[in-house]
């Protein structure tokens, strides 16, 4: 073990995995047979496409127009035959004589999609039948000099699925048998090692693709191959960290040589600084009648030459690159990973009543502020696009979030993903791909989730965001809760624990001894061993963490929303902009609450009608005979809706960060919505649209998960309770909490009343004051007690010694807003100028100075055709004028933005303004024909 100090040479080689290998991916030829398609009579017909690695059947036929765009109108549909279809994508390419010289040679697919045939100069090499599998082939014996040709054949994952569901149906049957009728989607994919949802979810539609989604790389082996490099790193002592360096080497042994060791010299070396590096070596024999050799070198850190890795808003994300090298006589291997230096553990500790459950990293009681993520694209290839991820994991570390929860329907995310991730700070709960099902246990199912899990905890384990491993997604909830018609049978709870605790936990602590592993979300986490891990409520409030839906209570109750230990799920639904579902729909027609559009985009069955009865909760849903405006002001209504729920539910979560009720529940350590992200343009709990447009919600969640909060719970029996919820580590003192009543009638408060000498105590949430509201609002100039809750709104702000605010600006509904008298305010705006470049990026940010006459409600900007975000919206107008930036994303100029920009508020939408102008909309209709529709040449002819 030696720590050096040296000045380090930054050698690109040492980045280098392969030296020599040659990427497979771009240009490659499909096939495809289209006999299935209805509008094609005759049926003799295989047709070629260009084809592109990574890539998808879906997205290349789109590419060389042979079907619409998939995600526009009733595509998902038209396209489906697709899915039935088998596919061949091969590629020529050459290699010379000098690649050959290599003892091996290994063709290696990092992704396949998913059920295929690999042949090699028409030699089968391989099969593969898992997506989230990386395969290594054996390309030696088949390869030649000049060109080869390497043909991947796919057969339809529909049809597999149903083989398997008819093969295991013999048996029993595991259920679902099929999605709902309204996903109009494919059944049996839980019978397949497949993204999930990509046979259908109520957020997305069915595209059963087939392709080669990740890259493809043919390696020369001399003797060695390294396969991987992870580390499990543990904090010692207060002194020292230790880095257990694992390296996965695989052998080749020679037909022409009878070797069978080979020495080499193993060495890690941890780069802390440019001139500070700490490393350790092995002499090692290598025996090759084993394939698979695993060599470990353990590494002593110093603990303050390093610095440590933090979740976003407790400190920075320090990051170390380790380089690992292995020497043969023959050849010099490289591998380089990154790494941070932090631990977590998965707090369940007694308390009065259950098992606390929280987050610890490195010390630090963690509060989870977050969401769901599904994957960035329904056809897996695009689910790595770096500006989509991007601007996603901005986005989340924006709006203060610190945990996203990958969800088990999707797909284990890309690299860069994770590597952007461990940059901003995002913690990860990482689930496992099973999702709203239960799932076969034969021989071979079983096996093949064995390789799954083995590949993608070693591929990801180095990863300091990755928080958590957890088994399923509502699998548990889904036996316990009768969701399939299982009821009592045993063997679904025989399955149950084969696939999760025997498997699954088993093999993920052996892998990984220092994450936290987790069986099912929601679930009783430790306390499952208990009884086995079925059989029992897993939504306890007692223990583990609770998904939490209610589409049929007001979202802005405060009181239904439950007194968890942790919320990892819990949204409501809303349409995304117009702009958005513009560039989906086919005719002005589908901008109508009962257009066929609109119902074929709601999977969740009965969606729409829920959607109307919380909007109608609060808001008169206002109708004229003009159907884009209804649908319009529909659209607004309902991001109203979803956010402002999505706050006051959130909000109560904070506040029970430190309490618990009579029947000890709370101490709420962690909320997570239902969804960051879309697939299409479709009505979803989402935050973010399709388009990456930040809904209403997204801004809310700006404010609702600000490091320090000032919230308020309002009881049935109508007392308030005023809570400051502070994520700190510090201690506040003299802060002042203030509440302004105004009158609906004035954009003056009638009277404010000030809670002065207020110490905010660390890490903790802390309720400040409780009164009977309605007294409260007639004292403070709102009347009688008859009409008070009525007449007025309140304010909340909170600010420090110095009078600065602290948290941002709360507001209080005493009443429904649609039993207020809403003041129709008259809101002009100017943009006043610009600066580059903007604090976001290298794009302009614009200043808006909007003015109004009267408080004004939910002023909410939109820009339709420049990509960028306000500083903020959705918001209240208590003052005259308020100032606004725009952060464009793109080149723009002054002047498009000023022909773009566009805002209503609440007033407007029951008064003569109308929020969205026709034209408009029908323009980018018009530009969807043309530009995005891509009418499909065969069809025509
Ligand atoms: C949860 C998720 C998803 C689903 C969402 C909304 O159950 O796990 O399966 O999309 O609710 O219904």
């Amino acid at each position: 073990m030696k720590l050096f100090i040296v000045t380090l040479l930054w050698i690109s080689s040492l980045i280098s995995v392969h030296c020599q290998s040659i990427i497979l991916n771009g240009s490659w030829r499909g096939t495809i047979n289209i006999c299935h398609k209805k509008s094609f009579p005759e049926c003799n017909n295989d047709i070629n496409f260009n084809a592109t690695v990574p890539g998808g059947v879906y997205t290349d036929l789109y590419r060389n127009n042979i079907i619409e765009n998939n995600l526009f109108g009733r595509n998902d549909v038209n396209n489906r035959w697709i899915g039935n279809q088998s596919v061949v994508y091969d590629k020529n390419f050459n290699v010379n004589s000098d690649f050959l010289k290599a003892r091996k040679i290994v063709l290696i697919f990092y992704g396949i999609d998913t059920f295929a045939n690999i042949s090699l100069n028409g030699h089968t090499i391989g099969q593969t039948s898992n997506m989230f599998l990386r395969y290594i082939f054996d390309a030696t014996d088949y390869i030649k000099e000049g060109q080869n040709l390497l043909q991947v054949t796919f057969r339809s994952a529909v049809k597999v699925a149903e083989d398997l569901y008819n093969e295991q149906k013999k048996n029993y049957i595991v259920p679902p048998v099929c999605v709902p009728t309204e996903y109009n989607g494919q059944c049996h994919v839980n019978h397949i090692r497949k993204m999930q949802a990509s046979f259908s979810w109520d957020w997305g539609p069915a595209f059963p693709s087939v392709g080669i989604w990740r890259d493809v790389e043919l390696v020369p082996v001399n003797d060695l191959l390294i396969n991987d490099v992870t580390t499990d790193i543990r904090r010692e002592d207060r002194r020292t960290w230790n880095i257990l360096v694992t390296i996965f080497l695989e052998t080749t042994q020679s037909k022409k040589e009878n070797l069978t060791t080979i020495s080499c010299h193993v060495a890690s070396i941890l780069h802390i600084s440019q001139s500070e590096l700490v490393s350790n070596s092995n002499e090692v024999v290598v025996d090759t009648s084993e394939k698979y050799i695993n060599i470990n070198i353990s590494l002593t850190v110093p603990a303050d030459a390093v610095k440590l890795w933090w979740p976003n808003g407790y400190g920075k994300q320090h990051l170390y690159h380790l380089t690992t090298t292995v020497t043969t006589a023959n050849s010099v291997l490289h591998k380089q990973i990154r790494v941070g230096f932090r631990t977590v553990e998965l707090m369940e500790v007694p308390l009065e009543k259950g098992l606390s459950f929280y987050f610890r990293v490195n010390g630090v009681p963690i509060f989870a502020k977050g969401s769901n993520f599904i994957p960035a694209s329904v056809f897996p290839e695009l689910s790595a696009k770096e500006d989509t991820i991007r601007h996603l994991l901005l986005s989340t570390k924006e709006a203060h979030m610190n945990m996203l929860r990958i969800w088990g329907g999707g797909v284990y995310e890309s690299k860069l993903f994770y590597d952007l991730a461990d940059e901003y700070g995002i913690m990860i709960w990482q689930d496992f791909m099973f999702a709203c099902a239960m799932y076969p246990t034969s021989d071979s199912f079983l096996k093949n989730v064995k390789h799954e899990i083995l590949h993608n905890v070693i591929r990801l384990k180095n990863h300091p965001s990755i928080v958590l491993w957890a088994g399923n997604n509502e699998n548990e909830a889904a036996l316990y809760g009768n969701w399939y018609g299982t009821g009592s049978a045993q063997i679904y709870r025989e399955d149950y624990v084969k696939l999760y605790v025997n498997l699954l936990k088993r093999e993920v602590e052996k892998l990984d001894p220092v994450r936290p592993f987790l069986v099912s979300s929601p679930g009783n986490g430790a306390y499952e061993e208990t009884y086995n891990y079925t059989g029992a409520n897993p939504y306890s409030n007692l223990y583990g963490d609770v998904h939490y839906y209610n589409y049929i209570r007001n979202g802005w109750d405060i009181t239904q929303y439950p007194r968890t230990r942790f919320c990892s799920e819990y949204g409501f639904q809303s349409w995304p902009s117009i702009y958005t579902i513009a560039t989906a729909v086919e005719t002005a027609k589908d901008f109508h609450m009962d257009s066929d559009f609109v119902k074929h985009r709601q999977h969740l069955p009965f969606g729409n009608q829920y959607m109307r009865l919380l909007i109608s909760y609060n808001f008169v849903i206002p109708q004229s005979n003009d159907s884009i405006r209804d649908f319009a002001n529909y659209i607004y209504l309902s991001q109203i809706n979803q956010a402002v729920s999505m706050r006051i539910q959130t909000e109560s979560y904070r506040q029970a960060k430190s309490e618990v009720n009579s029947i000890g529940e709370g101490m709420t350590m962690g909320a997570l919505y239902w969804q960051l992200n879309d697939v299409w343009q479709a009505p979803s709990w989402s935050s973010i649209d399709i388009e990456g447009r930040w809904k209403m919600l997204h801004y809310y969640a700006k404010d609702f998960f600000a490091p320090i909060i000032v919230t308020s719970h309002l009881s049935i029996s109508n007392d308030l309770s005023i809570y400051i919820v502070s994520d700190r580590l510090y201690t506040l003192t003299n802060c002042t909490m203030e509440m302004r009543v105004y009158n609906w009638s004035s954009i003056t408060p009638t009277l404010t009343k000030f809670f002065g000498d207020i110490t905010i105590e660390p890490n903790k949430a802390m309720r400040i004051t409780s009164f009977w509201l309605s007294e409260f609002l007639v004292q403070l100039g709102c009347g009688n007690l008859e009409t008070a809750k009525k007449s007025c709104i309140v304010t909340l702000s909170l600010t420090d010694k110095s009078g600065s605010l602290i948290a941002p600006v709360n507001y209080i509904y005493p009443d429904a807003i649609k039993n207020a008298d809403i003041p129709v305010a008259n809101v002009t705006m100017k943009i006043e100028n610009y600066f580059l470049p903007g604090k976001f990026s290298n794009y302009p940010d614009f200043k808006l100075m909007l003015s109004t006459d009267n408080i004004a409600l939910f002023v909410w900007l939109e820009v339709a055709n420049i990509r960028g975000r306000f500083s903020e919206n959705g918001f209240h107008m208590f003052e005259r004028k308020k100032e606004i930036i725009f952060h464009a994303h793109e080149e723009t100029t002054i002047e498009l933005l000023r022909s773009s920009i566009k805002f209503v508020t609440l007033s407007d939408i029951y008064n003569t303004r109308g929020n969205f102008d026709d034209a408009s909309v029908l323009e980018k209709i018009y530009i969807n024909q043309s530009k995005y529709r891509n009418v499909n040449k065969l069809q025509i002819r």
